[in-house]
């Protein structure tokens, strides 16, 4: 094991409920939709104009509206969320997590980004992460979301490390599917009924150790 592929909400920090909050005052403020609450595990790992595509359909109002009008709520919708996750500091770093990221560098593991997120590079520099990581892939450059295989690809071509020989580390279904597909280990962190396509499934980031990393890329290989 080389290298390391991390999703970045829900596995360094909750952001599901910042994005959650931003896309309900967007939907009732300019849709005129209220959000029902399963929508916030929905939406995890799923791009943001795709996310409001969702919401549009969930409205029924896909057709209204133009792809420049579909672009500007986009935005609008990551004012809000932009706002939200500038009072992010240290504490909101998920258990555990810390710790994990000082044994990978002392095992000299490479570290990298593999998140849907544009503002990922913020989020790092927020919860004081960013030195951890030597790449961050970056989403506006990949043909396809999660579940295609695209941003752990590029997380591991960025690292200049054969997917084959990294673990990747998610919270979410389409998430654990794209890193089975790009070939690296997938570990998944939540629910094991859920995320049953991954290789092993920790019920939080506290479990998370370069132990079980080594252990579980030693069993399959
Ligand atoms: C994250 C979130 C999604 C969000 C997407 C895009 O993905 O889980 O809810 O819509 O990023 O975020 P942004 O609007 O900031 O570009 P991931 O892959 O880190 O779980
Ligand atoms: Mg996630």
């Amino acid at each position: 094991m080389k290298g390391v592929l991390f999703d970045l909400d829900g596995i360094l920090t909750d952001t599901a409920k910042f994005h959650f909050a931003a896309w309900s005052r967007l939907a009732q403020e300019e849709l005129g939709v209220i959000l029902p609450a399963e929508f916030e595990s929905e939406l995890k790992g799923v791009s943001r104009v795709d996310s409001l595509v969702r919401i549009m359909d969930y409205a029924g109002i896909m057709n209204n509206y133009s792809p420049a009008e579909i672009k500007k709520l986009a935005n609008k919708k990551n004012d809000y969320y932009v706002k939200a996750i500038s009072s992010l500091t240290r504490a909101d770093i998920l258990p555990g997590i810390t710790e994990f990221l000082d044994e990978l560098t002392e095992h000299q593991v490479a570290c990298a980004i593999a998140s849907a997120s544009k503002n990922a590079p913020l989020i790092l520099k927020n919860l004081g992460l960013s030195d951890y990581f030597a790449a961050i892939a970056d989403p506006a450059k990949v043909a396809h979301g999660k579940p295609a295989p695209d941003i752990f690809l590029a997380a591991a071509d960025t690292l200049g490390i054969d997917p084959k020989e990294c673990v990747g580390i998610e919270d979410a279904v389409a998430g654990v599917t794209a890193i089975k597909a790009s070939g690296a280990l997938a570990i998944g962190v939540g629910d094991t009924q859920e995320l049953k396509e991954a290789d092993i499934v920790v019920p939080t980031t506290n479990e998370l150790d370069y132990k079980l990393l080594t252990q579980t890329f030693a069993e399959k290989y």
